[in-house]
């Protein structure tokens, strides 16, 4: 019999008893990845079920950390957490086959629920829940809790509302309706006073050599701008500072890129319909590294091995964007 249906029940139905639950995030989480965790991580726990949140990478940005520090989000690294054998994985924000995803090999992926457009060839999972029209997964998320007999938590509504946020740029991008009735139903239920703070207050003084430095390698190609910092910085930073450039007016497309822990990171967005962010850093990034996302933000990584400087990544950029102009156009 084949079971289609969508919700956290039917999830449950394919999860063996028995074995240990561990819910996965993309290697370098954000806000919406550990918030669609931390609310199935609650929903588990209503049904008196343990579950584990855990990641490959690491935890970015200061107001990330603090958010999970403040509200005991209880998140694993898989390499400081002792995998069993018998161990069931639902990835969350993310999907096998995508590289932004480290799949821990001989373990069972029980369930896939996401957000982003399907890699060209996904793994395989048990159960499959991806709507890939959703602004956030923590929309999915709050869905399932909506089907449930249960509310979620202030905790857990701050989170999930944290989490709708920030992937929607406060609304602002790849909204659907489905974002909007989980904004609502989460507004008052969570503590968003403290949510918005936690989100506010993400940047450190010790941040502005990074601010000066990438004003100062701005450039600007049609309605593209692209920059390079060539301190050490954070996926959290060029994030900020690539949506910050679309406020410029002749901007519509803008790429950060920085060096973060031997590698080169990119934050990619677009306000332009006909230029979607994971096509074009995927493209640009063909042969040197990987990227991915979707239509209004992106990112992707270079290892530092293939990466040629700032000079050829904004050329790759360049051609890329160009290549979908004509796309487009012709
Ligand atoms: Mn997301």
């Amino acid at each position: 019999m084949e079971d289609n249906e969508k919700s956290f029940d039917a999830l449950v139905r394919h999860l063996q008893p028995g074995r240990r639950i561990l819910v996965q995030t993309h290697d370098f989480p954000d806000f919406d990845a550990i918030a669609a965790a931390y609310g199935l991580y609650c929903l588990f726990e209503t049904y008196g079920l343990t579950s584990y949140i855990i990641y490959g990478e690491e935890i970015q940005g200061f107001s990330l950390g603090e958010t999970i520090r403040t509200l005991s989000i209880p998140v694993h690294r898989i390499k400081d957490f002792a995998l069993e054998p018998q161990d069931q994985i639902i990835l969350v924000d993310s999907c096998p086959g995508n590289k932004n995803v480290t799949v821990v090999p001989d373990l069972t992926i029980v369930g896939v629920i996401d957000h982003h457009p399907l890699p060209p060839v996904p793994l395989q999972a048990l159960y499959w829940d991806v709507r890939s029209h959703y602004g956030s997964c923590s929309t999915l998320i709050y869905e399932y809790f909506a089907a449930s007999s249960f509310q979620p938590t202030k905790n857990a509504a701050t989170v999930l509302l944290m989490g709708i946020m920030m992937d929607t740029n406060y609304l602002t991008r790849g909204v659907s309706q489905a974002d909007l009735d989980a904004f609502s139903a989460l507004y008052f239920r969570a503590d968003w006073i403290s949510g918005n703070y936690l989100l506010n207050n993400s940047l450190s003084v010790h941040n502005v050599p990074i601010f000066r430095e990438g004003l100062e390698h701005l450039r600007v190609y049609k309605g593209f701008c692209f920059t390079f910092i060539s301190k050490e910085t954070d996926a959290d930073t060029i994030a900020v500072m690539a949506d910050d450039y679309l406020r410029f007016h002749e901007v519509a497309f803008s790429v950060v890129a920085g060096l973060n822990q031997g590698e080169i990171k990119i934050s990619v967005r677009s306000e332009d319909p006909g230029l979607a962010a994971s096509k074009v850093v995927r493209r640009a990034l063909h042969g040197i590294g990987y990227g991915g996302g979707h239509n209004h933000m992106g990112g992707g990584t270079v290892s530092l091995t293939k990466y040629l400087g700032p000079d050829d990544l904004y050329e790759r950029f360049r051609a890329a964007i160009d290549h979908y102009i004509h796309e487009v156009t012709l």
